[in-house]
């Protein structure tokens, strides 16, 4: 039985995930929740292997099948290991990125079938989804180049503008079918100001009890 809430941060290349998720965890753990952080891919040691292989270099021409695979794989073990058992505990789950960044990746940017990828979630999670989804949305130039002042590309780092069109579209899709679940905030503004906006969704909707 699920007691805890799962939230789960979304968003395009320099959304500013890093930036914001640090400032949702206090502010969960200043209203008194205990919060589990983690991320994918990744979030287990097993997870973190297949995060490596994923990002990293060394098999870049990896078959999309292959990526979709590999992200579904790595969330069964972060779901079985870490964040069931959290959220049965009473625990909250804050997790960077969870199965609306397959639909966007993999979905619209790859090309898979929405169809193909509900299939996997479906088996993977069973009826367990999100109970709240911040997509930080901006433009895909403003994302690139703030993310370009930072570390080495990695493996998605490194693909085309249009490849993150398509990434944006598709979130932005998730988000109209949707708005109950996925909240969207605007991430081009200056970051006090993003922040001001997680805050109030956050009172109107998680933290309204
Ligand atoms: N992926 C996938 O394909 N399928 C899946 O199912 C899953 C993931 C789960 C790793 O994710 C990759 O995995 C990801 C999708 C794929 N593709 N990529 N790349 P990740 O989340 O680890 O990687 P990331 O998207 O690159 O996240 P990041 O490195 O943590 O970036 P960020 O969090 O969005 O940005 P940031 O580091 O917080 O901010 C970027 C810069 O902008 C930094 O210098 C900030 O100081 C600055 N910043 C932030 N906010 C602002 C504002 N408001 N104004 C001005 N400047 C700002």
């Amino acid at each position: 039985m699920r007691k805890g809430k799962f939230i789960t941060v979304e968003g395009g290349e320099g959304a500013g995930k890093s930036s914001n998720l640090t400032y949702i965890q206090s502010r969960l753990e200043e209203a008194g929740i205990e919060v589990l952080f983690t991320r994918e891919p990744g979030g287990t040691d097993l997870g973190e292997d297949i995060r490596e292989l994923l990002l990293g270099h060394k098999h870049t021409g990896m078959a999309d099948d292959t990526e979709l695979l590999m992200m579904f794989a790595s969330r069964a073990e972060h779901l079985n290991r870490k964040i069931i058992p959290a959220l049965e505990a009473g625990i909250w789950v804050l997790c960077d990125r969870f199965t609306d960044a397959t639909y966007a990746y993999q979905g619209g940017g790859r090309n898979i079938s929405f169809d193909r990828i509900a299939m996997l979630e479906n088996w993977v999670q069973g009826k367990l989804r999100p109970d709240m989804t911040l997509l930080l949305d901006l433009p895909v130039e403003t994302g690139l180049e703030r993310a370009r002042n930072r570390s080495e590309p990695d493996r998605f780092e490194s693909e085309k503008i249009d490849f993150f069109d398509r990434v944006r579209a598709a979130y932005l899709k998730i988000a109209g079918n949707d708005p109950e679940r996925v909240k969207v905030i605007n991430a081009s503004k200056p970051l006090d100001e993003v922040q001001a906006q997680i805050q109030s969704t956050l009172e109107s909707t998680m933290l309204k009890d």
